[in-house]
């Protein structure tokens, strides 16, 4: 895997590369954190599963740790207000979701969107990432597979009663998704990430997820188109 970065001829000490890892590490740094917060939040909401959504906070609290030392491994200080920007949109509807009691849109939010996101963008990170960040990346994607199954078991679970629920919350945050992917894309190609390939990893990881939790192919097909036009 090391070879890609290697023959793409990476320099990740380049003042370009830095450039743009100081806000994808930004990002990756605050949605760490942003994480950490939502699943303390949930345990806050889901009282009978609150032990385990503690142990799903900590391990975000420790994949912040991780991305902290990629940032500092290569001398570069992480742009946190213009992350702490990118995330608002997301960041203000989980809020507002919580407020009013509304834990299908909170499951939405972060065990489904957030986390096929975070899926989509470390699987694309790996192969071309520095081999520090590229061992601690390979660690933290494995723990955001269970964090996506954790909210994939219970929508499932709950399906019937969160169907509707879960559809208007996809219509309001999928296009903030498209946005933020927009957003990072110049900075991604920087790093060798191209945007093509984050959406066609999220949107499998997110399909087969709604798929799962027992949306039809035709929920889906209708759910995906929102936000191609964000
Ligand atoms: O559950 C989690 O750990 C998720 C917070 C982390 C999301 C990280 C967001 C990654 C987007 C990076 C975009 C890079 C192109
Ligand atoms: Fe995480
Ligand atoms: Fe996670
Ligand atoms: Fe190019």
């Amino acid at each position: 895997m090391q070879q890609l970065a290697a023959e793409l001829k990476i320099d990740f000490q380049s003042e370009k590369y830095k450039d743009a890892y100081s806000r994808i590490n930004a990002i990756v740094i605050e949605g760490e954190q942003e994480a950490h917060d939502n699943y303390i939040t949930l345990g806050e909401m889901l009282p009978e599963l609150k032990d385990e959504l503690i142990r799903l906070s900590k391990m975000e609290s420790r994949h912040k740790k991780g991305f902290e030392a990629c940032g500092r491994n290569l001398s570069v200080t992480p742009d946190m207000p213009f992350a702490q920007k990118f995330f608002s949109g997301l960041h203000e509807n989980f809020q507002k979701a919580a407020a009013e009691g509304q834990v299908v849109t909170c499951l939405l939010i972060q065990s489904l969107i957030i986390e096929c996101f975070a899926i989509a963008a470390y699987n694309i990170y790996i192969p071309v990432a520095d081999d520090f960040a590229r061992k601690i990346t390979e660690g933290v994607v494995k723990d955001e597979y269970s964090h996506l199954n954790f909210g994939e078991v219970w929508l499932t679970e709950n399906f019937a009663e969160s169907k509707a629920e879960l559809e208007e919350a996809n219509r309001q945050n999928l296009p903030i998704v498209w946005r933020m992917l927009n957003e990072v894309a110049d900075d991604a190609h920087v790093l060798a990430m191209e945007k093509e390939a984050l959406v066609e990893d999220f949107m499998i990881q997110y399909g087969e997820t709604l798929n799962n939790i027992g949306f039809t192919t035709r929920d889906i097909m209708r759910m995906s188109a929102y936000g191609l036009t964000a």
